[in-house]
């Protein structure tokens, strides 16, 4: 027996990029602790981070690649997988077209370095419309506010969460989430920190969660209406004068177009809709004009619903109107130190970006950041005629548990002529496939957080290296990724990976770097190669690079290995007018495709609100869909539990423990109740991601907590126009007590 040795490691698990202290001994995980000294985290993790030991050893973790032959599952060789994979995409591709070929990425390829770069270089090989992420399930309504106001997809203000005295919280539960386009380990300290420096936390949420219980306020509000509520706050900070933009004025455009669309939602007019006082509502807005600093945050609860756009628009409509835009304490770009949009070429300026280049071909939804929405994918399978889709690619992706109306994804899964899924699992969505190419255990692979870093409260690099060796020949995700690029290429399936990787860097050196040519950068990175080599042209072109000596000092990926805890590269600092990407070189408070979509908010002010609305929650001992086959994480009791109000459960005849159904258009769903006042009244919750009562999977601890899946009362009808993004929040339903089904169902039938 060797003698233990230590690595630090970022936490590739969710966003707060926790850094973590890794003693292993030979193949063993001895210990896992948070890292005291990592420059970001300071010894913070969750419940977690302790689970990716469990994760590594889990015996259903996919080691081989599988292939589907007669409703039975064979190991193989790699070889003999693309090889499958070669047969069945070829000729799709020859004879239907690239857009025959889909490809579906999920939100574990936003944490996978490897998959972040290779991925789209897949993505460009293949040329397919029939692009799909969890993105449109997700956050798809910042990034197109944050591109129509800012400039690029990822412009995104976060919250400056160590310098602020005011946090407005909208559709988060960071305590439990630990944040989210807010990358911050240790949320929870922080926003205690702020309530002792005399600030305050004000939670807006149907549901009081853990965030809002350690609030200094919540509100209750009716599902969907955030855009209602914040366009109040806007009407009242016109109406008393409280706007001031400080040293903004002269970059932003559409202040009087804001204020001419603010004028139809008076606090006393969306009161009734949000169910929330127009008193309260004048008083949010107040308060929030006169802290000495604050930012409004709105995640989850404001994307993922009908005016989602809207929603997350007017967050930063607020943050601009109050001067709190980029501001020390208020809402601030981060400037990463690799793969931000917003740090290439010069700045103050740019292309901005286009939507609905072109558009999906049944239903002919608009295509957002060359993607097409995830509401779209079961018909684009099912409707026969030219561009139909036949082939599918998945990566790090569970669409069945995680989309709308996943039963009728499954049963279009079912009828592909050729799927591929890059997944540790054998699971509801994989089992459709005919090859299964799994990747590592997050612990045999390399990490660095190029996308959340880009959304961080403090600007930090940080990179892991492996802590064990992967297993002799096992592919990586990239390379798998990059053998596909290969077969989609016409190349097919053992095209020479050396060659492309070179092919993928010489590429992405070029024009690089000013003052060096490709050659010189090439030599300067060699003998890096695959997502590390990549890295660190990132990093030494980025705006704390080296820039091959041109800036003597500046980072590597050198610099990072040589810093095992990190780099802190400072708190954020003011970047307007630099961060902008806008054509007119303006903050565009006012964006026309969004100022088009107040209209239908308008019109919602005379509809009559839905009686019983279904809305989600995230749990602190899960993720989406796929840490559920890690015991010490699903023991104890049944967590997919229906959250519904007393009254409700009165009304209804439920008690605790009771099984209720509940319906919609697409499906329904059977569960437990957890009567509580922590819910407001006409709403109910489901946490998402359960559902692992599936035959064929190979998952032996999540079909034994298996849940129900909330998605299958998800509508794939019901979408935020202008992103395409799902609502999965505030969905009209219908909730009944299961006859006899309960164990205190004394007087009822
Ligand atoms: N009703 C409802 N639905 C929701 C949400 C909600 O709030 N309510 N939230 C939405 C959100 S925010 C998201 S991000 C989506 C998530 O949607 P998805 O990304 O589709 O689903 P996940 O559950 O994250 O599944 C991740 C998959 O990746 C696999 N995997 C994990 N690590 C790796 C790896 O390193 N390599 C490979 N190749 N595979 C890996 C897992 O086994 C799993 O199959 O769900 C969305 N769905
Ligand atoms: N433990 C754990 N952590 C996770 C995940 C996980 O599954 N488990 N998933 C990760 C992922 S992929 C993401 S995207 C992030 C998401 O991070 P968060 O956005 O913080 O996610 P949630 O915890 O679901 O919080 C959403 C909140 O919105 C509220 N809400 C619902 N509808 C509305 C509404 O209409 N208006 C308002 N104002 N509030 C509403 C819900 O009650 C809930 O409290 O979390 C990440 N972190
Ligand atoms: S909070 Fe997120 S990053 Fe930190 S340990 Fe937990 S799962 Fe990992
Ligand atoms: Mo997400």
């Amino acid at each position: 027996m060797s003698a233990e040795q230590t690595h630090f490691v970022t936490c590739p698990l969710c966003e707060a990029t926790c850094g973590l202290e890794v003693r292993t001994r030979d193949r063993e995980v001895v210990s896992i602790r948070g890292d005291r000294d990592d420059v970001f985290s300071r010894g913070y993790l969750c419940p977690k981070a302790a689970a990716l030991k469990d994760l590594d050893r889990d015996p259903d973790r996919l080691r081989t690649p599988l292939v589907r032959r007669d409703g039975r599952w064979d190991e193989v060789t790699w070889d003999e997988a693309f090889a499958e994979v070669d047969r069945r995409m070829r000729p799709i591709l020859g004879e239907h077209g690239r857009d025959a070929v889909a490809c579906y990425l999920g939100n574990p390829s936003a944490h996978n370095l490897g998959l972040l770069i290779y991925g789209r270089v897949l993505l460009r090989a293949l040329g397919s419309r029939n692009v799909y992420s969890a993105s449109t399930v997700d956050q798809m309504p910042k990034q197109v506010s944050a591109g129509l106001m800012f400039g690029t997809g990822l412009s995104v203000p976060v919250p400056d969460l160590d310098r602020t005295s005011h946090l407005l919280v909208l559709g988060a539960d960071p305590l439990v989430s630990n944040g989210s386009l807010m990358t911050a380990p240790d949320v929870r300290g922080r926003l205690r920190a702020i309530r002792e420096r005399g600030g305050r936390v004000v939670v807006i949420d149907p549901r009081r969660s853990r965030t809002a219980e350690h609030a200094s306020e919540h509100h209750f509000i009716r599902p969907g209406t955030d855009a209602h509520l914040l366009f109040a706050m806007v009407h009242v900070l016109f109406r008393d004068g409280l706007v001031r933009l400080d040293r903004l004025a002269d970059l932003v455009s559409g202040l009087d177009e804001v204020a001419e669309l603010a004028k139809a939602f008076s606090p006393e007019t969306v009161a009734p809709i949000c169910g929330i006082d127009g008193e309260t509502i004048a008083r949010l807005a107040r308060d929030l004009a006169a802290a000495p600093s604050a930012a409004v945050y709105g995640r989850i609860g404001t994307c993922t619903q009908a005016f989602g756009t809207l929603a997350s628009w007017l967050v930063d409509v607020l943050n601009t109107l109050t001067g709190n835009l980029d501001r020390a304490g208020g809402a601030m770009f981060t400037r990463a130190a690799a793969g931000a949009a917003n740090t290439r070429g010069t700045g103050g300026r740019g292309r901005g970006i286009r939507l609905g280049r072109h558009r999906s071909r049944v239903r002919e939804l608009p295509e957002v950041f060359g993607e097409l929405p995830v509401v779209c994918l079961p018909e684009e399978i099912e409707t026969p005629g030219p561009g139909r889709i036949r082939g599918l690619v998945t990566i790090a992706g569970n669409p069945v548990l995680s989309t709308p109306n996943g039963d009728r994804l499954a049963a279009a899964l079912a009828s592909l002529d050729c799927m591929v899924s890059l997944d540790i699992y054998l699971n509801e969505t994989t089992r459709h496939a005919h090859v299964i190419l799994p990747g590592l255990s997050p612990l045999e692979t390399s990490h660095y957080d190029l996308a959340l870093w880009q959304l961080a409260v403090r600007n930090v690099a940080n990179y892991s290296a492996p802590v064990f060796p992967p297993p002799p020949g096992h592919h990586a995700d990239w390379e798998s990724v990059l053998r596909l690029t290969g077969i989609v290429l016409g190349q097919g399936p053992d095209a020479d990976l050396e060659a492309l990787d070179d092919l993928v860097a010489t590429q992405q050196a070029q024009g690089a770097h000013a003052t060096h040519t490709v050659e010189e950068v090439l030599a300067a990175l060699a003998p890096r190669r695959g997502p590390e080599r990549l890295l660190d042209l990132m990093l030494r072109t980025g705006p704390y690079g080296d820039h091959f000596g041109t800036t003597p000092g500046g980072l590597s990926l050198a610099t990072l290995e040589a810093n095992p805890h990190g780099v802190d590269l400072g708190a954020l600092v003011p970047r307007l007018p630099e961060v902008l990407r806008t054509p007119s070189g303006h903050l565009e408070l006012a964006p026309t495709a969004i100022v088009a979509d107040v209209t239908r908010l308008r019109e919602s002010l005379d509809e009559v609100p839905e009686s019983m609305v279904l809305i989600g929650r995230r749990q602190l001992r899960s993720n989406n869909s796929w840490m559920h086959n890690v015991e010490p994480l699903v023991r104890g009791r049944e967590r997919c539990t229906l959250l519904i109000h007393p009254a409700d459960a009165a009304r209804l005849g439920l008690e605790n423990g009771d099984a209720a159904s509940v319906r919609s258009r697409t499906g329904t769903i059977e569960l437990p109740v957890e009567i509580t006042d922590a819910i407001m009244p006409g709403v109910v919750s489901v946490p998402h991601g359960w559902g692992h009562d599936v035959a064929g999977t190979r998952l032996q601890v999540a079909s034994r907590h298996a849940g129900v899946c909330s998605n299958r009362v998800a509508d794939e009808d019901r979408f935020d126009p202008l992103s395409g993004n799902a609502v999965l929040n505030g969905l009209p339903v219908q909730v009944d007590a299961v006859a006899g089904a309960g164990v205190s169902s004394a007087g009822r039938g």
